[in-house]
């Protein structure tokens, strides 16, 4: 790789297609798209205290959840940046109930892109740090014609890229296309993405642990073990942990990426199916995180192994440091086992 101080991501993508013989430059076009739509949002963003783009637009999501103003902005920027390039054939959006297709003026590609526009909205007023997150696939229905919601239901493992950008104290776009994961950092002097962060590895272990322990009480009984595990003091296992927990997954994956750690939203009694949405949240996340060198499962199975049924359907994450998400994993195996037996031992 050449001299890397002006590296800008434009170029890093060209570069990386160079390593794809029979490569087009289309995803090198959509990537640069998406991070047009990423400098406009962070542009509003930064300024969201300033304009009317604070609070809610009184509408409620496919999630019933209240929409906020700054959520629709970066959802059509989103929209505006990537529908006319010619380099999609379908988009989903958290933002929209059903799939997003191309309007019929514009050429269709062989690129299918879902996104959340906005990860975090619920500290937007408060200015801490959110994101958008991006999974891209090569589309599996035929060229040339609309893409189908087959296109959108595909395995995290099929992603091709994948990647997010958080707006805190400076924007940073991070990205892999399945060789190593790289952050670029937005110099708003002149605009562009400059590499700051090249193949950025996560640590195997961590001292870590991002999860709303607010929750406690409705949790899986080997999860409260390992929690309650992680809070006691042990110096040969850099026990007791500490606890970062930002509240918007983006944020709180990428500080775990750079430091290690493990975040998790489990299914609990009240959300059997946890809270994060797996195409356009937990696949993307855990195809960087896998390659950084790190582990994602549900608790038991792989993240990018999972079969998706509906573009907004819901799954438990644990994600992060290899060694401490197989930990958590143990602990819940473990409790899982006990269960069993006492269930066995009533019956007998
Ligand atoms: P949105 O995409 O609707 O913002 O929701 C996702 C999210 O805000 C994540 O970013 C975050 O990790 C989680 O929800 C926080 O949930 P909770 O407030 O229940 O801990």
């Amino acid at each position: 790789m050449p001299n890397t101080q002006f590296m800008t991501l434009a170029r890093h993508i060209i570069e990386g297609e160079r390593m794809h013989p029979g490569a087009t430059g289309e995803l090198s076009k959509l990537l640069h798209d998406l991070s047009l739509a990423a400098k406009i949002i962070s542009l509003e963003v930064n300024k969201a205290g300033l304009v009317d783009i604070i609070g809610f637009t009184g509408n409620h999501n496919v999630h019933g959840e209240q929409v906020k103003k700054l959520d629709v902005f970066a959802h059509d920027t989103m929209i505006q940046a990537l529908d006319h390039g010619g380099h999609l054939a379908v988009m989903a959006s958290e933002e929209s109930e059903d799939i997003v297709p191309i309007p019929t003026r514009f050429k269709v590609g062989k690129y299918v892109l879902l996104f959340d526009p906005l990860d975090g909205s619920s500290n937007i007023d408060a200015n801490i740090s959110i994101g958008t997150i991006f999974s891209i696939y090569r589309r599996v229905s035929p060229d040339g014609q609309p893409g189908t919601i087959e296109d959108c239901l595909q395995p995290g493992y099929k992603q091709i890229v994948a990647g997010y950008v958080v707006y805190g104290s400076s924007t940073i776009l991070v990205y892999s296309a399945g060789h190593g994961v790289h952050g670029f950092t937005l110099d708003p002097s002149f605009g562009e993405f400059l590499l700051s962060h090249q193949d950025i590895r996560i640590p195997k272990k961590s001292k870590i642990y991002s999860i709303n322990e607010g929750n406690y009480l409705y949790w899986h009984p080997g999860l409260k073990k390992y929690i309650k595990y992680l809070q006691e003091e042990d110096k040969a296992s850099e026990r007791p942990y500490s606890s970062r927990y930002i509240g918007s997954m983006v944020a709180d994956i990428h500080r775990n990426l750079l430091y290690g750690g493990i975040f998790m939203y489990p299914a609990d009694s009240r959300h059997p199916k946890g809270k994060l949405r797996l195409m356009y949240e937990c696949n993307p996340m855990a195809f960087l995180i896998e390659a950084a060198g790190g582990r994602a499962t549900d608790g038991k199975k792989r993240i990018l192994e999972l079969q998706p049924q509906e573009i907004h359907e819901r799954t438990p994450i644990f994600i992060g440091s290899e060694e401490d998400v197989k930990q958590v994993e143990e602990f819940m195996a473990r409790e899982e086992v006990a269960e069993e037996v006492l269930v066995n031992n009533k019956k007998s």
